[in-house]
């Protein structure tokens, strides 16, 4: 399969959280930006301006997510104030950037003569990372070669550092593999794949791994700590000067024995992905977001050299995810202290940390595997953890985010405009921005539909027009505008039973048989595996519909009886959406005690509720009405519980 030439979202769901996305989360973020002191850090580091980097050492990345999401957003969206504002970012990174491609302020303003210091903590290749995919995706959204002149300086100067170096030269957070990628992608520039591969190969080979952690670790505490004392001495000698406010941390639940397991995944090389050579780790550990970035580094390095060698590591450790350590939202990172995979089966819903970067990076990965294999399964949790782990990380405002999503939350935690570590909201930015690219792909005369969200699309031998009513019902029409023989390939989602689907193409009945697997009982009891393409080959005419009607009965999904604590619970689903009970809906009963008849739960539209969705109401075992909303949309009516898994 290929990637396909974007297509343009037209309507519905997404094109309204599309257009809250380009006029407010991204002014938003900006604000929050300048207001943190993100930007001016670069004006610090440029010497254009007095006062004291605020900040952690990473914090340079979330520009350049800002920047990449801004970029993509002007690819369907014109905005000539987005515009200035990035120009004026473009020409700051063009002044703070050394004259040898380097770029990082953290060391640039406080350690001038230091550079790739404590590689597994201190996040320099990462942020080069963001920094290069900002170039990429700017390049790709207006052509324009400025901000690819700035990244490809900083691509070249880590290929000449970094060149057959070792394991210990690798990256303590992944993302500078995905971003040489892309970057070879649209250079063609052969030394940006090979630094990728090496980087990929490299890893998890250090027999002293953990002796390596102990110092940088030590060390990167030493320079934070030197750091405290400069300010503290910036500060007696500037009073005039205000220190940035920085935001909140995130409120995450976290059990007694946190640090303790971090330490342990940190030493064990588990937390970075460094326990293993690449090929050998088959089951998900480690930082989530790490994790995900990884694997979606190795899917797209798959492709790009033909090495078919990954494929059975990269399917093994995604089947291990799904069946065994993913939430029922398609969260991933049930341990807040590492903010990754727990134990099989370790899935406790009030500490599920599921950063929404997590579900984010995993939906990159999936849309890397359908490409590489061809198999529906992975569109099948892309759309899952679209509606879902991911959506749930923005307010519909577009300005308030959540960090860590818990599946149970008995109150203290709320949506933040920022937060200390604010990774989350760009990222979704950008993905959003992006959707455009996930729902459709080709190969010589086949279409592949990943997606039912409203759009057009056209490659060099179809064009057609696309009408979805996702997530609120499984109608969609698809109209073929193009004379051309091609097979069409419809993905059968796996919250739609084959039964209770049908298909015409001009009034004609195609036939749907299920998909032919082991049926598995999953962690979660959400099995992407039972999604299967359904293809129609034909010779179309302008003018040909497809017309598809997924029912969407609710489906009642239970644990594996190996997750602790969730006997007698059960998740409610519908199409694409899990729901939940919020307090906010539900002011006269115990939502964590009341039991549901689920046999009274009907869905019923209610346009006048979260921007309007499909609830569901139903009735408790002794008769008290309740209400369920689709989980992404909790949490946006200020502090209230909720909670995913009820008692049936
Ligand atoms: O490591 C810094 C940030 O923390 C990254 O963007 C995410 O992995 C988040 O967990
Ligand atoms: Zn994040």
């Amino acid at each position: 399969m290929q990637n396909s030439p974007s297509s343009k979202i037209t309507s519905g769901f997404w094109k309204d959280r599309l257009e809250v996305n380009a006029s407010r989360a991204i002014f938003h973020q900006w604000e929050q930006l300048e207001a943190s002191g993100c930007i001016e850090n670069f004006r610090i580091a440029a010497g254009e301006a007095d006062g004291f980097r605020e900040g952690w050492f990473f914090a340079d990345s979330d520009a350049y997510k800002w920047l990449d999401a801004a970029s993509r957003i002007c690819a369907s969206f014109s905005n000539p104030e987005l515009v200035s504002v990035m120009d004026g970012l473009i020409a700051l990174l063009a002044r703070a950037q050394r004259p040898d491609g380097y770029l990082f302020t953290y060391n640039q303003i406080h350690f001038p003569d230091v550079r790739w210091k404590n590689l597994q903590i201190e996040h320099e290749l990462y942020c080069h990372g963001h920094l290069i995919e900002a170039g990429v995706s700017h390049y790709e959204a207006t052509a324009r070669r400025d901000l690819l002149a700035i990244v490809r300086r900083a691509a070249d100067r880590i290929v000449a550092d970094f060149s057959h170096k070792g394991t210990a030269h690798t990256p303590g957070h992944e993302e500078i593999e995905i971003a040489l990628l892309r970057l070879y992608q649209v250079t063609g520039h052969q030394p940006y794949l090979e630094m990728a591969r090496q980087f990929i190969e490299q890893r998890g080979r250090n027999p002293f791994f953990a002796l390596s952690i102990i110092q940088q670790n030590s060390s990167a505490d030493s320079r934070k700590k030197f750091i405290q004392q400069k300010k503290q001495e910036y500060l007696s000698a500037h009073p005039e000067f205000k220190p940035f406010q920085l935001p909140p941390d995130n409120d995450a639940k976290k059990p007694s024995n946190s640090k303790l397991r971090w330490y342990a995944s940190a030493l064990s090389g588990k937390y970075f992905q460094q326990h293993a050579p690449i090929r050998k780790q088959t089951v998900p550990v480690g930082h989530s977001v790490r994790f995900g970035y990884l694997e979606t580094a190795v899917a797209m390095l798959a492709q790009m050299n033909g090495d078919k060698t990954f494929v059975p590591t990269l399917e093994k450790v995604w089947e291990n995810m799904v069946t065994r350590r993913m939430y029922v939202t398609g969260g991933l990172g049930a341990l807040p202290g590492s903010e990754g995979f727990g134990n099989d089966y370790e899935l406790d819903p009030e500490y599920a940390y599921a950063e929404t970067c997590a579900a984010l990076a995993s939906m990159f990965w999936n849309w890397e595997m359908t490409q590489l294999t061809g198999d529906a399964k992975y569109s099948d949790l892309f759309e899952w953890q679209l509606y879902n782990a991911a959506a749930v990380g923005m307010g519909l405002d577009g300005t308030t985010y959540l960090y860590n999503n818990p599946l149970t939350c008995h109150g203290g935690i709320t949506r933040k405009a920022w937060y200390s570590v604010p990774c989350c909201p760009s990222n979704l930015s950008r993905t959003w921005a992006a959707l455009g690219k996930y729902i459709y792909s080709f190969s010589e005369n086949e279409v592949f539909l990943h997606q039912y969200i409203s759009s057009q699309y056209e490659n060099d031998f179809a064009k057609l027009e696309m009408h979805s009513d996702l997530p609120w019902s499984g109608k969609i029409e698809i109209k073929i505008t193009s004379l051309a023989q091609f097979t069409l390939n419809l993905r059968l989602p796996s919250w739609c039973e084959a039964s209770d689907s049908r298909i015409t193409s001009n009034g004609e009945a195609i036939s749907i048989s299920p998909a032919s697997y082991e049926k598995e009982v999953t962690a979660s009891g959400y099995d992407p595996r039972e999604s299967k393409w359904i293809p129609i080959t034909r010779t179309w005419s302008p003018g040909d519909v497809v017309n598809l009607d997924f029912e969407m009965p609710v489906r009642l999904r239970h644990a594996h009886p190996k997750v602790k604590g969730h006997q007698g619970k059960v998740a409610v689903t519908r199409g694409p959406l899990v729901y939940c009970l919020e307090s906010v809906d539900n002011p006269r009963v115990d939502i964590f005690t009341v039991r549901v008849d689920t046999s009274s739960i009907q869905p019923v539209i209610e346009e006048s509720l979260l921007g309007g969705i499909m609830k569901l109401q139903a009735n408790s075992t002794d008769g008290q009405p309740l209400i369920f909303i689709p989980y992404h949309l909790w949490g946006n009516r200020g502090e209230s519980t909720m909670t995913v898994w009820v008692n049936e």
